[in-house]
């Protein structure tokens, strides 16, 4: 582990994004590292609505076996160690994540935003009734069809509430995001991304925004990432060790 900085964050702001990795020391495998689901799964075929208009069946066989094994990991010290951080800065904290198992909650992480959308949560493919709890399993026999478009005598199946490639971030989300940053402008901000690859756009410009608006930048990650060059400091790492050295907790988050 690189040299930890300390992270100056009396009266500051502090944005975190985190991506698969901070997953990782939980068990879930990432996208992009080897043996990642990228490499057992063609992208387009299963986290695309061409892939879910073609073959519904494979889609959510994929989602629901993520959705059986995000269940039956914990959360990691990573993971708690931005719960606690939450608590000390309250409203002068965000967590924007771009995980969809859920972890962030489970370890007591409040102030979410789910930016890709959540595995246990379930919307129509067709109609907008908005998306629901939902911790079924998919895996045989019919799939999940929408009641509400049957009552109008249509025929549409249910799909992960999950933002595919090629499909729009929710607006709602981006705005939220981008007034925290813009607030108190004279106050000091920090932007620190953790376990992520940097190539997904446009959350992997986040750091650019932040940079504009005068926020310190940090990346935490097990190894150099596509926008490594955008931040102020990098800190190669795991999340699970790094994060509580980073905020002064030691491993098991107190
Ligand atoms: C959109 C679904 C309008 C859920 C995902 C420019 C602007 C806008 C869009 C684009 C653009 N250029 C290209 C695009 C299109 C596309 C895109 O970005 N493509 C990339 C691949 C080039 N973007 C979109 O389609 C977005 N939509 O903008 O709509 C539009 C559309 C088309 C064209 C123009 C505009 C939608 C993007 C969302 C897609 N959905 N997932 C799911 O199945 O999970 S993205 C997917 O990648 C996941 O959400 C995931 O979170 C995300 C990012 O991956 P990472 O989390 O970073 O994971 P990865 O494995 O890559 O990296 C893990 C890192 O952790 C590694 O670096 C590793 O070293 C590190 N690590 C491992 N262990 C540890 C660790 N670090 C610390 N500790 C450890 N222990």
């Amino acid at each position: 582990m690189t040299p930890v900085p300390t992270l100056d964050l009396e009266d500051a702001r502090l944005l975190v994004l985190t991506g698969a990795g901070v997953s990782a020391e939980s068990g879930l495998a990432t996208f992009r590292d080897s043996n990642g689901l990228w490499e057992q799964h063609d992208v387009q075929d299963v986290a695309s609505p061409e892939g879910f208009e073609r073959d519904p069946r494979l889609v959510w066989k994929f989602y629901s076996l993520r959705r059986e094994q995000a269940k039956t990991v914990q959360p990691n010290a990573g993971h708690r160690a931005l719960a606690d951080v939450e608590k000390r800065l309250q409203d002068r904290f965000m967590l924007v994540t771009q995980n969809i198992d859920g972890l962030h909650q489970r370890a007591g992480s409040d102030r979410v935003i789910e930016i890709h959308g959540s595995l246990f949560r379930t919307k129509c493919s067709r109609c907008d009734r908005a998306p629901f709890d939902d911790q079924a399993l998919y895996l045989e026999g019919a799939l999940p069809v929408c009641r509400v478009c049957e009552g109008a005598g249509h025929e549409a199946l249910l799909r992960p509430d999950i933002v595919w490639f090629g499909e729009m971030l929710d607006q709602g989300h981006l705005r939220a995001i981008d007034a925290f940053m813009r607030r108190d402008p004279g106050s000091p901000s920090v932007f620190l991304a953790v376990g992520t690859s940097g190539v997904v756009w446009p959350v992997a410009g986040l750091v650019n925004l932040a940079r504009s608006l005068g926020a310190s930048t940090c990346l935490v990650n097990a190894e150099p990432a596509d926008n490594t060059s955008r931040f102020h400091s990098f800190v190669q790492g795991k999340s699970a060790e790094v994060l509580p050295a980073l905020f002064g907790l030691n491993r098991a988050g107190h």
